[in-house]
């Protein structure tokens, strides 16, 4: 480790599933140094960090202060996290039955929604033939998927016991990216169709950490939309992000 710092993150720039950790990170004031790898050139296949995470995705971290303990799996990490250093329990409930609506959040993000709102990625714009009705099908899973939670939120502000947690910080970023592209203009509208997800989603944007680590996120969307070279963008979060 020659950063110092406790925690290395391997993440990357524009997927979502990373960006849960820093979340998290930043809300206990844990130091970590993030290594973006180049996901479309298959950094993550490389056998240096296969010896991390053998499924070969991110995120991944590795906790220095615990003999270099790696983990991959982003709820998992999440997890992992909070019941380790959440030493104030902001993170943790009183109510055990609310512990259990944590899992079922964490499991529902891993199992219904990171893998459908994904599916819809792939078939907009790299499967390499269109296929129309996978496309509406994982655009389809999406509504549905924003259903389940615009039921949740319409009850209450938070996913879990009324306060900001990780069940938020992991449902958020594949939320925020659904409507963001998957969708021809103007044909899903959260405000309109799930306003309730949709306010939470501002509320999200206001919790400190959350925007410090989303506006990093967005810093190189800009940067990618600025100009077409994404090798070059990369290259240059990356460096900005360890100064
Ligand atoms: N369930 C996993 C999903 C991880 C995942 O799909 N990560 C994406 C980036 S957001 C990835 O590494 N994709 C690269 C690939 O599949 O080659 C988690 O939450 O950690």
């Amino acid at each position: 480790m020659s950063h110092g710092k406790q925690f290395t993150l391997y993440s990357c720039t524009l997927g979502p599933n990373g960006w849960k950790i820093p979340f998290l990170l930043e809300a206990l004031g844990l130091p970590y140094e993030t290594v973006y790898l180049n996901i479309m050139q298959g950094e993550n296949k490389e056998p240096a960090f296969l010896g991390i995470n053998p499924n070969g995705r991110i995120p991944a971290i590795v906790d220095h202060h615990n003999n270099d303990f790696i983990l991959w799996e982003s709820c998992a990490i999440l997890l992992y996290i909070v019941d380790r250093y959440d030493t104030e329990g902001k993170f943790k409930y009183s109510d055990p039955n609310d512990q259990y609506r944590v899992l079922q959040w964490l499991f529902f993000q891993a199992s219904g929604q990171g893998p459908y709102y994904g599916q819809a990625v792939h078939f907009l714009m790299m499967h390499p033939v269109k296929v129309p009705t996978a496309l509406k099908r994982y655009q389809d899973e999406i509504r549905r998927v924003t259903g389940v939670l615009e039921t949740a939120l319409s009850k209450s502000q938070w996913l879990v016991g009324d306060k900001f947690g990780i069940a938020d910080m992991a449902m958020f970023p594949w939320q925020a990216l659904a409507t963001r592209g998957v969708f021809a203009e103007g044909d899903f509208d959260m405000a309109k169709e799930a306003p309730h997800v949709h306010d939470w989603m501002q509320r999200m944007l206001e919790q400190q950490p959350v925007k410090k680590a989303w506006s990093k996120r967005e810093e190189f969307v800009k940067a990618v939309s600025n100009g077409p070279d994404w090798q070059k963008a990369h290259e240059s979060f990356a460096a900005l992000s360890k100064a």
